[in-house]
Parts: structure tokens; C-alpha cells; sequence
């Protein structure tokens, strides 16, 4: 059976939020005894416990309320929000800090021989991506007429394979669309990670361990500025 008095939070297992999350969470004073392959970790020193998940997965743990904070970019809290809205499933949380880690923009690009004059030309034109929800939203923003081809990896090869026009990805350096022919002329949407926790109200020794930990947090992105 789970203790339902300990702080869960659910971190990126493997990937790009995965150092700064535990990084973070260690800067804090939060101690860990991680062994690889276990889903739960357990703090040895609060009542805390890791749930080490996809990212994917964060947004809808949060949401419905399996897991009292989680660590997420913001693209994918955003998607996910869309989506749930958007099928009539519960899409509440609350934002608890931004973070210093995760950064990135999501942009349409184009292959290098693509006339791009304005975002009129994707009229009747098909974009890969990951992220649907925001690429509708943002057409719909823009009275685009474009239809989203959802692909879960390998976004930036699908305009060489034939199977879209263009492509929203996640851009950080811009190494990867150079390398496969492609060139950023849009950017939809700016992330960074954030803290969130689930709506609704945290029994009082948890939200206590949340009000002693946040000002932590505030601290130790403040030393590094
Ligand atoms: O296995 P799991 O599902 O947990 O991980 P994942 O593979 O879905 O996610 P991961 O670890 O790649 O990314 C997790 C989060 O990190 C994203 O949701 C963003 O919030 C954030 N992030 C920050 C990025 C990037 N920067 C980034 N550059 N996520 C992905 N990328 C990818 C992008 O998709 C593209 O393939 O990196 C490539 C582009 O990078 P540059 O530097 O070449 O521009
Ligand atoms: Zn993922």
C-alpha cells in the first residue's frame, strides 16, 4: 500500500529535464537513494517520494491528482491541457515556480527550398509534429488552413520522406533542423521547465513541506543568477 502522507513527485526518469529536476531537488536538501531501474524513489531524509516516469506521462499525473507536484516543460503541460479540454477530461493544476533548465522553442520549419513568405503559405500544406494541439491552436490564431500529421520521433526526416510539407519541433541549438535541410520560420510557442502541483488542496503537513521547500528553490535559482 502507498503512503498517502508523503510528498509524491513525479520527475522525468531518463532525458532532458531528468539532471535538472535532481539536481535541483538534491540543491535543496532533498536526499535520494535512486536505484536505476525502480519506477519509486524514496527521500532518506523528508517524507517525499519520487514517481520517475515519461515525460509524456507528468501533465496527466498531475492532473489527476496520482502525484502531488510534478516536473514538466511547458510544451508538454500545454499540449496535454489542450488535449484534455479538448476531449472534456480534467486539465487542472497550479504553476508553482518557472525553472532555470529546459529552455526551448517550439517552431514551424521548412525545408531550405521552401519559398516562405508568410505564414499564409501553409494553406493547404501538411506539418509533421509531436504537438498537434498547439500547432491547431496557432493556425487557428493565424485562420490557417493546415492539417497536422502527428509523429511521435524522427519529426525533422519527414519532409525528405515525403510525409509532410513541413515540420513543428522542438529547437534549442538549431543543430538539428540545419542538419536535416530545414529552416526555423516560426516560432509557436516558448518553454522552460516548471514546478507544478495538483489543484486542490494538499493535506497540511504536505503543503507544509511544499512552503518550506519552495523558498529553497527561489534560493538556489537565485544563486546561480
Ligand atoms: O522518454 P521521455 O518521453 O521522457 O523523453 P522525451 O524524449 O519525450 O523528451 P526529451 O528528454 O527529449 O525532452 C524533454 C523536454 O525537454 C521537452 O519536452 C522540452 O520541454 C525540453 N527540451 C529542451 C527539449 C529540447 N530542449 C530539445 N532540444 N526537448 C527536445 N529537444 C529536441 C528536439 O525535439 C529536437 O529533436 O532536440 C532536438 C533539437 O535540438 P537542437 O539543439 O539541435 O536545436
Ligand atoms: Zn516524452
Amino acid at each position: 500500500m502507498t503512503d498517502t502522507t508523503r510528498l509524491r513527485i513525479a520527475v522525468q526518469k531518463s532525458g532532458r529535464l531528468c539532471d535538472g529536476s535532481m539536481e535541483l531537488l538534491k540543491a535543496i536538501g532533498v536526499k535520494l537513494s535512486i536505484r536505476d531501474r525502480l519506477l519509486i524513489a524514496h527521500s532518506t531524509n523528508l517524507p517525499i517520494d519520487l514517481l520517475r516516469v515519461r515525460d509524456d506521462d507528468i501533465p496527466g499525473l498531475v492532473m489527476d491528482g496520482v502525484v502531488d507536484l510534478g516536473f514538466i516543460g511547458e510544451n508538454e503541460l500545454e499540449e496535454k491541457m489542450l488535449e484534455r479540454q479538448a476531449t472534456n477530461r480534467n486539465a487542472s493544476y497550479k504553476e508553482l515556480t518557472k525553472l532555470d533548465f529546459g529552455g526551448c522553442r517550439l517552431s514551424i520549419a521548412v525545408p531550405n527550398e521552401f519559398n516562405y513568405q508568410s505564414v499564409q503559405d501553409f494553406n493547404g500544406k501538411s506539418i509533421a509534429t509531436t504537438y498537434p494541439y498547439l500547432l491547431e491552436r496557432y493556425f487557428k490564431q493565424n485562420n490557417v488552413d493546415a492539417s497536422a500529421v502527428m509523429l511521435n520521433g524522427s519529426v525533422e526526416v519527414a519532409p525528405r520522406a515525403g510525409l509532410a510539407d513541413a515540420i513543428c519541433d522542438l529547437v534549442s541549438t538549431g543543430a538539428t533542423l540545419e542538419a536535416n535541410g530545414l529552416r526555423e520560420v516560426q516560432e509557436i510557442f516558448r518553454s522552460t521547465a516548471v514546478l507544478i502541483q495538483r489543484s486542490g488542496e494538499l493535506p497540511a503537513a504536505k503543503q507544509a513541506l511544499v512552503d518550506k521547500l519552495m523558498p529553497r528553490i527561489a534560493g538556489v535559482m537565485q544563486a546561480k543568477e
